[in-house]
């Protein structure tokens, strides 16, 4: 008997300590998560280089984060000559990542950012203003709504299948993340919205988005034409992350079945714009530049 409640007790002094310390470890790590930087990072830059602050690679795609994925993309488009700095966590001011310096400045929140360049780098699309009202509307509806159809699955339903692709991050850090993420983005989609459907339907919401976007291009190369624009850079960013992120999203599925024509677009414009896309994802799939 004795022996029993002296086992019990270890017990619950063991189980407490396990709490108390995964409590103290998600309390750090909600801290580093808010930790906004504070002044420059690159000291001694060079005039008119952009400094682009990401993500480290992952095995099957260069950038896990697609606002990040598609601010480089657009960078390679217009052939602006950049540096990317991809660190595990580095926060811009506002605390999140993409960011830039450029000229000793530091610019975020991508789209921001692309508007301000395109400003400083005097680049255009050289669309038509319904084209441009367009643009403007599909770039709302992937950032706005289809990104968050397919976070549900990568950060909710699949969070240890997705987190066990960050090679970047250490292990016990992966374990405390997959366990994590499902009850910070429940409670974060559920502020924003769309977390308050069925299952269901969040993946229908994205399902019909992609489905415009497809419709959108139809049996064009790109979807303004035979030339590039910023919201083909848009739409990469996203459609990469449900096509090469090696988790089964319903929305590759979805894209393979229904949507060909992304596919082959997504491809095209991996081909045109990223010829070093497998070297870079291996170069710094341990963030081997943190
Ligand atoms: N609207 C922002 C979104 C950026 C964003 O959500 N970045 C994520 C990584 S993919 C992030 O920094 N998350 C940390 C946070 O929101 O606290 C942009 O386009 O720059």
């Amino acid at each position: 008997m004795e022996i029993l409640s002296s086992y019990s007790a270890s017990t619950i002094k063991l189980g407490l300590a396990a709490a108390g310390t995964a409590a103290v470890v998600v309390f750090a790590l909600r801290r580093i998560a808010k930790r906004k930087g504070s002044g420059l990072r690159v000291a001694n830059y060079e005039k008119n280089m952009v400094y682009l602050f990401n993500f480290p690679s992952c095995r099957t795609i260069v950038s896990i984060s697609p606002f990040g994925l598609k601010l480089e993309t657009w960078l390679r488009m217009h052939q602006i000559r950049y540096t990317a700095i991809r660190k595990t966590y580095v926060w811009s001011r506002k605390g999140q990542i993409p960011f830039v310096e450029l000229n000793g400045q530091e610019y975020n929140e991508s789209n921001l950012i692309i508007a301000e360049l395109q400003k400083y780098f005097g680049v255009d699309d050289g669309l038509s203003e319904q084209e441009q009202g367009l643009a403007r509307g599909l770039e709302m509806m992937l950032e706005n709504q289809t990104v968050f159809s397919y976070f549900y699955y990568r950060y909710v339903e699949a969070a240890r299948e997705f987190v066990q692709t960050w090679e970047f991050s250490g292990f016990l850090l992966r374990w405390v993340l997959y366990r994590f993420f499902p009850p910070g983005f429940r409670h974060r989609l559920k502020h924003h919205g769309i977390g308050r459907n069925t299952v269901p339907e969040i993946y229908s919401m994205g399902f019909e988005d992609i489905r415009a976007l497809s419709r959108v291009l139809g049996s064009k190369k790109f979807l303004f034409g035979e030339r590039m624009t910023a919201a083909d850079c848009y739409a990469f960013g996203h459609l990469a992350q449900i096509l090469y992120v090696p988790v089964d999203y319903p929305h590759k599925q979805f894209m393979r079945e229904q949507t060909p024509n992304l596919c082959e677009y997504v491809t095209r414009i991996k081909e045109t714009l990223w010829p070093d896309w497998d070297q870079l994802c291996m170069d710094n799939l341990l963030g081997s530049n943190n």
